[in-house]
């Protein structure tokens, strides 16, 4: 029976070892950590539950590109970590013999959950990042209940494993010949593979952003675009597209007459929800204007709803809040031009700390809740 990698002796390295994991496992820890955070403020900033919907704030302006471009950052880093950690306690999938007790069948048991819902978690998570679903199950659930999986599992490996990282936690400790230089290499893996891709929402790292599916100035108008207006049927605007405002006092509006009306500059970001973030100089009517006009209670949420024909995109509410903020604009000019289709022609929704699925292009409808 104990033949292979079954042996006695089979692994060499003595890097296979508790201080060794419990070192890598501090800053998977961390990264896991962070990015369990982030998700979880992504996911409730995207789809409020009823009882959150009306606290969430507008501010800070660039929140909401903080805590996705943590997330995402995070994630990415936690990819070579969850490597490094694998391979230093691999060996002890080969245990003999593989259950001592029902305890340790248990234990054995979660760390294989654990392990599968994390590998799956930054599987998808990174193809998220460039847009591939290869997959038939819907990713934003999956990855939201894998993470609870993947972080309670984390929990209890850490509650199990206590005495054993409490033991290997503190200095000094034996020096081991190659741990400084294993450490090392991990070490430059996670900052190689973190200043290649954070330049995707970091300005200053712009330059440097390498492998991460997309530079944040690279677009129609130095913005990338998720959907196109081809992808989504709305390049051909109807000459008579008019905006319709439903509220107390319903009307309508061309576009020449909401150009007409007071428009207001405000700098704020797209954030996509796949860990891209750019800034843009954007120009149009306050919501808040729009809804007073159509004599709008100030606690009233808004219901936008796109021209596009269908896509999981194509109707938004936002809360009284964000609808009431002054930067949160009915777009109709970005970098001093004209919206190009891609960006939403005629008019799109942009509002501070909000998640870019949620900043609505080739707006047509407005519904006072
Ligand atoms: N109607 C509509 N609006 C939309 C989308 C969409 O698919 N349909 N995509 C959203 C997503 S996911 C993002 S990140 C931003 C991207 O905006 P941009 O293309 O102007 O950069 O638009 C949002 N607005
Ligand atoms: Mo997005």
């Amino acid at each position: 029976m104990r033949r292979g990698p079954r042996r006695e002796g089979a692994f060499r390295s003595r890097l296979h070892e508790p201080r060794t994991a419990v070192v890598i496992g501090r800053w998977l820890g961390a990264a896991v950590l962070v990015c369990f955070l982030t998700g979880l403020a992504s996911h409730l900033l995207q789809d409020p539950p009823t009882w959150l919907r009306d606290r969430l704030p507008p501010r800070p302006v660039q929140g909401y590109r903080i805590t996705q471009g943590l997330h995402v950052i995070s994630g990415i880093a936690a990819i070579p970590l969850l490597g490094a950690k694998l391979w230093t306690v691999y060996p002890q999938l080969f245990a003999w013999p593989p259950v001592r007790s029902v305890r340790h069948a248990l234990e054995r048991l979660g760390i294989a959950v654990l392990v599968a819902a994390m590998l799956l978690e930054v599987f998808t998570g990174l193809l998220n990042t460039v847009q591939w679903y290869p997959w038939p199950f819907p990713f934003r659930q999956t990855h939201f209940w894998l993470a609870w999986a993947a972080t309670g599992g984390l929990l209890l490996h850490i509650a199990a494993k206590g005495p054993e990282i409490a033991e290997h936690w503190r200095r000094p400790v034996p020096p081991l010949a190659g741990r400084r230089a294993f450490l090392g290499a991990v070490t430059a893996s996670v900052a190689a593979v973190t200043l290649t891709t954070a330049g995707q929402t970091v300005p200053w790292l712009r330059r440097l952003d390498l492998l991460a599916p997309r530079r944040p100035d690279i677009g129609p108008q130095g913005l990338p675009v998720n959907r196109t207006a081809v992808q989504a049927g709305t390049t051909a605007v109807p000459a008579d597209w008019r905006l319709t405002v439903v509220g107390p006092r319903p009307y309508t509006l061309g576009l020449a007459e909401l150009a007409a009306l007071p428009q207001v500059e405000a700098e704020l970001p797209i954030a996509c929800v796949e860990g891209w973030s750019a800034s843009a100089r954007w120009s149009g009517v306050r919501v808040r204007d729009l809804l007073d006009r159509a004599g709008a209670p100030a606690d009233a949420r808004v219901r936008f709803t796109s021209l596009e024909a269908d896509g999981p995109y194509r109707v938004m509410e936002m809360p009284a809040a964000y609808a009431r903020d002054g930067l949160t604009l009915l777009a109709l000019r970005v970098n001093g031009e004209v919206l190009d289709a891609d960006h939403g022609y005629p008019a799109r929704v942009i509002a501070p700390n909000r998640p870019g699925v949620l900043q609505t292009k080739w707006v047509v409808r407005m519904e006072v809740l």
